[in-house]
């Protein structure tokens, strides 16, 4: 039944509310409101939820009880029964209590942004692990504004008034049974973190990690997909992905490198939802390197730029070595904002994932930058020493090989911790040893 009254239909149509208010940061102004406006619209979209008009109030406070005035409320309800909307869609976070107001004053059903997200979460999570999460997230959620589902469900069946007696009751047997799922399922993540932790330990004695990160929809996958050659769901819809994806980005070097695809960011993202993705996005983010993807096509890079730049410090990892990827240059078009962009970021790239020059160009300075950070050894190996040769070729990175009279002379690249199990010391050469070669 919760779920039933939990989920948002998905054949009628939804007005957008939202307000400017000076003391409300992500609807402080004009432009900030009319942004977040255009991003919801987005969000509905992704579900195939049809939009209709968007009405906003100037407000210079904001109403504790209903956010909007009461008499504004009205107001839009008319207006919204009147273009045929049965939803009223709020761009920022309510409270039980203003959702059951709300839906007293216009009569009609009341959603607000973080909803949205979690139900486009819900239908996007593919993974058991991300299934488990979302729904740890939803429950969260609910929990504090079940009244409101309640008031409600009382004024469906014509019960104006049921909240007092039978709906308290059943109110706070619902919330039992949703605190005791929640710990149901955090157990089980516990189990699954548990295993995803001896992998990652597994992989990091013999891979290196570099992690895309950036804003929804910023091309991450696509990124991902033409750097290692393979096919993960990119789609123009937003948080397409939710789980974090392996892949082998050069399987040739040693050890091979690996890119991590993983879940988008966006504005005003509700804190369930972050702390729910945190274990996900943990793994991804020990990444030896982050590479946050960035659309620079959209209006608004500047901003997912730094939404992205937020969410990494919230999670501890600003300090990382980071390299920018400036993308969808071929929408821009615009030869003197690329070089804007690319002279306020230094050493950031700008590509286009349907340029395959650019993407070569990507793929060999991830390369490159992993092989640079990697030991330098010469070795010179006799010829009747055959293993080591063989270790040598299968297991480092030789920049050059010269043939002696007495053996072969190598120049490998390779890091300490993988040159130190290859017992090759004995082979090393001094400086001096080298140029007397
Ligand atoms: N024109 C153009 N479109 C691109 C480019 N890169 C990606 N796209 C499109 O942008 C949309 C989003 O791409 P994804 O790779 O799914 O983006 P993402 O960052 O993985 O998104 P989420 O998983 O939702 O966070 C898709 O429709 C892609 O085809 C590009 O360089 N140019
Ligand atoms: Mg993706």
């Amino acid at each position: 039944m919760l779920d039933d009254e939990f989920q948002i239909s998905r054949d009628g149509k939804a007005s957008l509310v939202s307000i400017i208010c000076p003391s409300f940061e992500a609807h402080k102004d004009e432009v900030e409101s009319a942004n977040s406006l255009k991003e919801l619209r987005e969000l509905l979209r992704t579900l195939g939820i049809e939009t209709g008009d968007e009405y906003i109030q100037n407000k210079k406070t904001v109403e504790s009880g209903t956010m909007l005035g009461t008499g504004k409320l009205k107001e839009i309800a008319v207006k919204a029964k009147e273009e045929g909307s049965d939803l009223l869609v709020f761009d920022f976070e309510l409270t039980s209590s203003q959702i059951r107001n709300i839906k007293k004053i216009t009569g009609l059903s009341v959603v607000d942004r973080c909803h949205i997200i979690l139900e486009i979460f819900a239908e996007h999570a593919r993974t058991r692990d991300a299934k488990i999460q979302i729904e740890i997230a939803r429950l969260q959620y609910l929990l504090p504004r079940l009244s409101g589902f309640w008031s409600h469900l009382g004024r469906q069946r014509g019960a104006v008034g049921v909240i007092g007696g039978e709906g308290e009751q059943q109110i706070e047997l619902d919330r039992r049974i949703i605190r005791d799922r929640i710990e149901f399922y955090k157990k089980q993540l516990k189990e699954i973190a548990k295993s995803r932790e001896q992998q990652r330990k597994k992989r990091k004695d013999r891979a290196v990690t570099a992690a895309l990160v950036g804003y929804t929809n910023a091309g991450k996958s696509s990124v991902m997909n033409r750097l290692c050659r393979v096919d993960i769901l990119e789609e123009n819809k937003l948080f397409a992905t939710l789980d974090s994806t392996y892949r082998t980005l050069n399987p040739d070097t040693h050890p091979p490198m690996i890119l991590i695809d993983t879940v988008g960011f966006i504005q005003n993202l509700p804190n369930t939802l972050i702390e729910g993705f945190k274990t996900t996005l943990e793994s991804a983010l020990e990444a030896d390197l982050l590479i946050i993807i960035c659309d620079m096509s959209d209006p608004n890079y500047r901003k997912h730029l730094k939404v992205t730049r937020d969410v990494l410090a919230e999670l501890g990892v600003e300090n990382k070595e980071m390299l920018v990827v400036f993308n969808k240059k071929d929408l821009l078009n615009n030869k003197i904002q690329e070089k804007i962009i690319r002279r306020t970021e230094s050493g950031s790239f700008v590509v286009s994932t349907h340029d395959t020059g650019d993407m070569d160009e990507l793929r060999q300075h991830i390369i490159n930058y992993f092989l640079d950070k990697q030991n330098h050894y010469d070795l010179f190996i006799p010829y009747e020493e055959g293993s080591a040769h063989a270790v040598v070729s299968s297991k480092t990175n030789v920049m050059a090989s010269e043939n002696h009279e007495t053996g072969i002379f190598y120049r490998i690249r390779v890091p300490e911790f993988i040159f130190n199990g290859l017992r090759l010391h004995s082979y090393i050469l001094a400086p001096e040893d080298v140029e007397k070669l």
